[in-house]
């Protein structure tokens, strides 16, 4: 049985379209610098946003109304992947993302746990055959549970050490059963609370020596997936290890482990670290170490991790940007790790999520190339550091300079010439590349 029987398959319509269930500018079979839209975007669908999430808050129950409500347990878990490729199908969607515990339930051990997700996971296994819907990522939620109220790698406690550990084994023979792209660790509980009460260095030290158990134990049973870290600067800890880009670069090259990662940036993270979203995707890109995207966005008013779907056009433009700049992400993709409004409650706005967060990035793809192709922040750009391309600019960037040198050509000096950094200029083109990207 159907578990979205009003809704058909989702398909381009274009801009003018009125109708709710297609897409207006995300159009798969569309080439953009030489790849299909399908192949550029490698968009993912968050099953525990989409299947699991309840709509429930802080102050409040779940509202979500879903067709697999009627069931519970393992029959719950079965009903929501039948659900799960349906909604794929219907969308169209390359890739799919899942916690462990988004698609199997806990059991009261460790062993029962492994059983249901091995379970599930046989399902799903067997639902991928007949689907093009592959997995983009999985990982492990080492943090919902109480086991997990001081951490999980970074935990006070060696028995935890263990349970995170075991938990990631499983997730790492997951991935490869199911043949993942990449893994993802996002270090829910790996922070502190205050630092009263906190052995930092203990604590980086064991998240260190824990990535290098993963990435053995990768080795290990051939599970050649790409391994990304999604840092977010604190919630639900104060201070999260992984805090943002930079930091998190930081400690991978601190502990010898930046060969074996890359980055996963979401959007909302990005601005609880009071960056830009494209400022994280630079800073990863520029350092090789852009890997993947959560595609969501927070709310300006709000300082806390809303996950949001996209629809912001002048920041999808700009994360594009960053991502066609880098090549394309590779292994990696655009998760939807986002979720609908409480008040969005039926299976229809699970759809309607989607199709905004796909048009938008579709929109971004398309600016974005455009500002590509006319290089119109390159040439911009280029002729801003101009400077470094001769004389003593050239020194400095060949290594001929030293300090004796830059004084003397300082007490030479009479005057410093500045050119303006023109930004309401560019940002002006941008909205005429904006505007103009559909217009024909
Ligand atoms: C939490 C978050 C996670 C990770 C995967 O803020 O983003 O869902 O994406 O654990
Ligand atoms: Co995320």
């Amino acid at each position: 049985m159907s578990n979205f029987p009003t809704i058909h398959n989702i398909t381009y319509e274009g801009p003018t379209s009125k109708n709710p269930y297609a897409f207006k500018f995300y159009n798969p079979e569309e080439k953009i610098g030489g790849r299909t839209m399908e192949e550029y975007l490698r968009f993912a669908v968050a099953y525990w946003h989409t299947f699991t999430e309840d709509l429930s808050d802080p102050f409040g129950v779940g509202t979500a109304s879903r067709p697999w409500d009627k069931f519970s347990g393992l029959d719950l878990a079965k009903a929501r992947v039948e659900a799960a490729f349906e909604f794929f199908e219907k969308l169209g969607v390359p890739y799919f993302c899942f916690h462990d515990v988004d698609i199997a339930p806990e059991g009261d051990t460790l062993r029962e746990s492994n059983q249901n997700l091995d379970t599930i996971v046989a399902m799903i296994k067997d639902y991928m055959k007949d689907s093009k819907t592959k997995l983009l990522w999985n990982t492990v939620n080492n943090f919902t549970h109480p086991r997990f109220v001081h951490g999980a790698a970074s935990s006070n406690n060696a028995d935890v050490f263990a349970y995170a550990a075991a938990k990631v084994k499983k997730g790492l023979e997951i991935g490869k059963e199911l043949g993942a792209e990449n893994y993802v660790f996002w270090g829910g509980r790996e922070g502190y609370e205050t630092l009263l009460n906190t052995d930092m260095k203990l604590e980086l030290d064991n998240l260190g020596r824990f990535f290098h158990m993963a990435v053995d134990y990768a080795k290990e049973i051939g599970f050649d997936g790409q391994f990304l870290i999604e840092p977010k600067p604190k919630e639900p800890t104060s201070h999260q290890y992984d805090f943002d880009v930079a930091s998190g670069y930081a400690f991978l090259q601190h502990y010898g482990l930046q060969e074996h990662f890359k980055f996963n940036i979401e959007a909302n993270h990005a601005t609880l670290a009071g960056h830009t979203f494209e400022h994280e995707l630079r800073y990863a890109r520029v350092n090789g170490m852009l890997g993947s995207v959560d595609a969501n966005q927070g709310h300006p008013l709000l300082g806390w991790d809303t996950d949001e779907f996209p629809s912001d056009l002048y920041s999808t433009t700009l994360a594009m940007y960053e991502i066609i700049k880098n090549g394309g992400l590779g292994r990696g993709g655009l998760n939807f790790d986002a979720k609908v409004r409480r008040g969005s409650f039926t299976p229809e706005d699970l759809f309607h999520a989607h199709i905004v967060g796909m048009d938008s990035f579709a929109v971004g793809l398309k600016v974005a190339q455009q500002l590509v192709d006319d290089k119109v922040l390159d040439d911009f750009i280029e002729e801003r550091y101009s400077s470094f391309t001769e004389g003593i600019g050239l020194d400095i960037v060949e290594g001929r300079a030293d300090f004796h040198k830059l004084e003397e050509h300082a007490l030479a000096l009479t005057d410093i010439n500045h050119t303006s950094g023109r930004t309401e200029f560019i940002k002006a083109t941008i909205n005429q590349y904006l505007l103009r990207a559909f217009a024909d």
